[in-house]
């Protein structure tokens, strides 16, 4: 059978697409507004603020079919922004229609000691009986949102879950053959693509009821989101060309003059995913300049891992304003757009924050054309990471340096009682005058959804994470931040999580040799009484 996807040409659908192929179908694309209304089935997954998806709607002239299919309870399903759609407005873009079907404007999370975007695995409460959830076990689901559907009584009839984060909110509606989901099934591993699959295979001659399965007796409880477990592939070419996943001790990757060969980044990657990683990240950490754009060795590995794995995926490295060996000059949001159709939910940024950074804090004033700027608007802050590459300088006392210090338990080699982190760009080889506080707190200032925070002194170590880095930078913002570097046992993961309040732990060396898996990690860590996926 085939489905129908309306995808707008922000680009990011990609792993929807695939989804729907693994499980058997075909897709067809909206090309016009009448497909709209003579698919068999519709998926929609909005991608982008809630204005911009409006008005792509409205210049393509899709409004007005699309309300009328839903009206007509044709088989309709939203993903994420697509859901907010159907309400009249959004906080997020004031003065802009929805689509008016479900009552209620759409609100942003507030900013409270949860960080904002929810970014992560959280269950959800059923609020109905119905076959799009037949098979579902209570398994968490992946979300990725500032803005959500409020609960309220007008829209009551429309609520199929709930979720909580600070407080409810609805997190997937269905009337009839209209639905939408908040989280991403496509995102959402096995369970997400039997949620998926009872979508494609509903078929509406079935009596009503006959296949609705029965919310649980139990009472369903609040739900958490799950601390995340990340495994982080560093991907660059070795000395034989060959495309390899290597890892560095304090970021130098050669062992006796070789590049270190570790695997190949798309076996990989599929490997972390059947191990139950929540998320995977590639960093491209040579940039590959050489290659034409449409070459990129990393587009490949994108499009390749894309098929197989179904939860998020994470490209970093080379994210900027480039021309390419065939002199074509491209925009950082080209570029990162690039990726985004090879299947990447989102980019992170690394050299060209800290540059940005430091124009920011010459002037004060947002340009509107750095990539962070860009990159959001277009693919929402949550698509846009950034990933930090700090090393401690030691200094005597808090007045020796302008920059944001903190006391440490871990002295410098003369003693030094405090220490600040000190930014770096080109894959730590060369060290700014910005502080990690600094760097986060514009990035997030200029629409940044998320910090990688990795330390230079850290990088496999095995000595575990640097906790009081962590939550030096924690405490600067509100939005998530994913602890990285130095990680040896699942020990170290229970301190991260126990210690700190990181929303996700990254990995890299230990997953690669075979010392400790996903599984043993995410074990250790649910023993501890924190919630994991
Ligand atoms: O500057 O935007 O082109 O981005 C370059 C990206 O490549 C940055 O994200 C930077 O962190 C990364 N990178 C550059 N050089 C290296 C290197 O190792 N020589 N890798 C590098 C950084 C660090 C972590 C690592 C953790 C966990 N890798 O991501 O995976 O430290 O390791 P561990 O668990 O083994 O300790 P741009």
């Amino acid at each position: 059978m085939n489905v129908t996807l309306l995808d707008y040409g922000a680009g990011n659908v990609r792993s929807v697409r695939n989804a729907i192929k693994k499980l058997g179908f075909s897709v067809e694309d909206v090309v016009s507004p009448e497909d709209i209304l003579t698919a068999e089935k519709l998926i929609f997954p909005g991608v982008g603020s809630f204005g911009l998806v409006m008005d792509r709607l409205r210049a393509a002239g899709y409004v007005e079919p699309l309300r009328r299919r839903i009206l007509e309870d044709k088989p309709f399903l939203g993903i994420c922004v697509a859901l907010q759609t159907l309400y009249e407005g959004s906080e997020e873009t004031p003065g802009v229609k929805g689509l008016g079907v479900i009552p209620g404007q759409v609100k942003r999370f507030p900013a409270t000691s949860l960080s904002v975007p929810q970014i992560g695995w959280n269950g959800i409460r059923q609020q109905k009986a119905s076959r799009l959830l037949n098979g579902y076990d209570g398994e968490k689901l992946y979300f990725v949102h500032s803005y959500h559907a409020p609960v309220e009584q007008p829209s009551r009839e429309w609520y199929l879950s709930l979720t909580d984060y600070g407080y409810e909110f609805v997190s997937a509606v269905e009337r009839g053959n209209v639905s939408a989901f908040q989280f991403h099934p496509e995102k959402s591993g096995g369970a997400g693509l039997r949620i998926l699959e009872n979508f494609l295979n509903q078929n509406e001659t079935i009596e009503a009821g006959a296949l609705h399965n029965q919310i649980q007796e139990q009472e369903q409880g609040k739900t958490k989101i799950a601390k995340r477990i990340i495994a982080c592939l560093d991907v660059r070419s070795n000395d034989n060309g060959d495309l390899v996943v290597t890892k560095g001790d304090q970021y130098d990757v050669r062992s006796e003059g070789e590049v270190r060969n570790l695997g190949k980044p798309v076996q990989l990657a599929k490997r972390y995913y059947q191990e139950g990683a929540d998320e995977v990240t590639f960093l491209n950490i040579t940039g590959f300049r050489d290659f034409p754009m449409k070459d990129q060795p990393m587009l490949e590995v994108l499009e390749k891992t894309s098929e197989n794995v179904f939860v998020p995926l994470t490209i970093g490295g080379g994210i900027r304003e480039f021309t390419d060996s065939e002199g074509i000059s491209y925009t950082s949001l080209d570029v990162a757009s690039a990726y985004f159709r090879a299947g990447a939910d989102k980019i992170s940024i690394g050299s060209d924050a800290v540059y940005t950074v430091e124009d920011f804090l010459q002037t004060g004033k947002k340009t509107g054309t750095s990539s962070i700027e860009q990159i959001s608007i277009v693919y929402g802050a949550q698509a846009v990471v950034i990933s930090v590459d700090p090393r401690r300088v030691y200094v005597h006392a808090p007045e020796d340096t302008e920059h944001n210090t903190i006391k440490t338990t871990s002295p410098g080699p003369d003693g030094q009682l405090y220490c600040w982190y000190q930014c770096t760009v080109k894959g730590g080889r060369e060290g700014r005058d910005i502080d990690a506080v600094q760097l986060v707190q514009v990035c997030e200032k200029l629409g940044a959804g998320e910090v990688l925070l990795n330390c230079i002194d850290k990088d496999g170590t095995n000595s575990g994470f640097d906790l009081e880095l962590i939550k030096q930078v924690k405490d600067a913002v509100s939005i998530p931040v994913i602890a990285s570097s130095g990680a040896g046992n699942p020990a170290h993961f229970v301190d991260v999580f126990s210690q700190t309040t990181t929303d996700a732990a990254l990995a890299a060396g230990i997953f690669h040799r075979n010392e400790v898996t996903i599984e043993e990690v995410k074990t250790t860590v649910q023993r501890s009484g924190i919630e994991i996926r």
